[in-house]
């Protein structure tokens, strides 16, 4: 009898007809064939082998370098479900659509089976998923942004509790490009983009989106949240959770070196991304990452805004879009006062200032969390971490304040749900627009926004230590166009 993963990815392989299914099992001989793979498909290039080993560069389609909200669809049955935020069509027709595109679009390719697990391996919080993929780019970014393989085979059993996500290249044309979240069902389909969140089905789609709507179904929270511990003198450790949207600066946030370390500050680091919360027998909401790697913003990342960063960058990691110097090794604007010369730039083009800027603005590393000497020895406790405070911010040239206490977890829940940020290069469209983004939810919330603000003030009952509620804003400048606050805007601004 065939488990109810088999029979799903046996019901997939008829609809995509791959030359060959396989199964992926994590194992170092596995990330080097994929790595081979990779490197014969001719878009990847492995690294300098002595400064950056086992390091590879990948450089995506040009047309393929960030999210795209504008396809991205939570596909409820009753459209008042998605409310209003979300792009909505219903299931029947989405399933229509997009089962057109997927049929045969694995013709000739391998079909990878991703088993891999959300948050610690022996947490009752976690929960496993599985990706079936023809990109081996996504293969080995799963394999560092998740528990992935045989672990989570092993978790899952004969179990039909997983969330199934189908990925396929396509033909990558951003005209045929879907992203559709089917939540009553909790599957995910998306094809037509290799690219980070819009294939990494792990992160946004099931991290987020799924699990915001499982999150409310079942009493718990799933939030766009970095996770930190900030160690005092004394050696207590005070751990938080922050929002703020893509690219503001999160990751460099939560790897944060103290100013004040040799007073014996200390900033660990537990997520940088996604915070997976429920009330513990403590009484305080515990915290767990469900990721495993960082998917960082490379341009403006350097030894001064984030050095835990570009140590642990140091091996193992891939590098997307980000332009290489002649001695092999990754470049991005802002890494480095000096230009290196010879360099090619994210297409392969040997750069010239003339081209625009070396590495494409929302280029990436993807780095093992335990690679950051900043990682937190609590960082994979099945239990979590309790959380004392929750940080909101965005991206605010004007108008909103350095930094405010909200009165209570009521009041927090309205400064978070009207928080709003400049945009940025992480999602595709203008640039420096402010928007509303309450929690920095708004392209992640797999369900009605009301529906969420609702959730929020309803958990508040449920915690009987709730974590005390902040806005910041590092993004604040001056009647001189200066930043107000120098040293937060340059780190984690960049
Ligand atoms: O592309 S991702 O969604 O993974 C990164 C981001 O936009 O935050
Ligand atoms: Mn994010």
């Amino acid at each position: 009898m065939s488990t109810p993963l088999e029979q799903w990815v046996e019901s997939t392989a008829r609809i995509t007809r791959p030359a060959q299914i396989q199964w992926c099992d994590g194992s170092e001989g596995e990330a080097t064939r994929i790595e081979d793979q990779l490197i014969r498909e001719g878009r990847t290039f492995p690294l300098n082998d002595k400064t950056y080993p086992n390091c590879i560069l990948h450089r995506s389609d040009p047309s393929d370098v960030a999210r795209t909200e504008k396809v991205t669809y939570i596909c409820t049955r009753n459209r008042e479900d998605a409310g209003p935020t979300n792009n909505w069509i219903a299931p029947a027709e989405a399933k229509q659509t997009m089962g057109a595109l997927f049929d045969g679009s694995m013709k000739g390719r391998t079909m990878y089976v991703v088993p891999y697990i959300l948050g610690p391996a022996a947490s009752p919080q976690s929960r496993v998923g599985v990706e079936v993929t023809d990109s081996a780019y996504v293969v080995a970014s799963m394999r560092i942004m998740s528990r992935m393989g045989k672990v989570a085979l092993d978790r899952l059993g004969s179990s039909s509790d997983f969330v199934p996500g189908l990925h396929s290249l396509g033909d990558l044309s951003p005209e045929r490009r879907l992203i559709a979240h089917f939540q009553e069902e909790k599957l995910i389909w998306s094809i037509g983009s290799g690219y980070g969140g819009n294939a990494l089905l792990g992160k946004k789609c099931f991290a987020l989106r799924i699990a915001s709507w499982m999150a409310r179904e079942q009493g718990w929270m799933a939030e766009h949240m970095l996770i930190l511990g900030l160690e005092s003198p004394s050696g207590k450790v005070t751990y938080m959770a922050a929002a703020f949207p893509s690219a503001c600066g999160k990751t460099n946030l939560c790897m944060m070196v103290s100013a004040l370390e040799n007073e014996g500050y200390r900033v660990w680091t537990i997520g940088d991304d996604i915070a997976w919360m429920q009330v513990g027998s403590d009484g305080y909401l515990h915290a767990i990452n469900p990721e495993s790697g960082f998917f960082g913003v490379a341009p403006g990342t350097n030894e001064k805004t984030n050095s835990n960063v570009m140590a642990a960058v140091r091996k193992n990691s891939i590098f997307t879009n980000v332009a290489m110097t002649a001695q092999r090794e990754p470049w991005w604007e802002g890494m480095s006062e000096n230009v290196p010369s010879g360099m090619l730039d994210w297409q392969g083009r040997a750069w010239s200032p003339s081209n625009g800027p070396a590495a494409q603005p929302n280029s990436r590393y993807t780095v093992p969390a335990v690679q950051a000497p900043s990682i937190s020895p609590r960082w994979d406790d099945p239990a979590g971490v309790p959380i004392s405070a929750f940080i909101f911010g965005g991206r605010r040239a004007r108008l909103a304040p350095l930094v405010y206490e909200a009165m209570n977890w009521q009041h927090g829940v309205y400064v978070a749900a009207t928080m709003a940020s400049e945009t940025t290069a992480a999602i595709t469209g203008a640039v420096g627009v402010p928007r509303r983004d309450p929690m920095a939810m708004l392209p992640f919330c797999g369900y009605n926004m009301g529906d969420y603000f609702r959730h929020w003030l309803e958990m508040g009952k449920k915690i009987p230590h709730p974590p005390k509620i902040f806005h910041v804003n590092w993004f604040r400048k001056g009647a001189d166009g200066k930043f107000l606050w120098p040293d937060m805007a340059t780190t984690l601004a960049s």
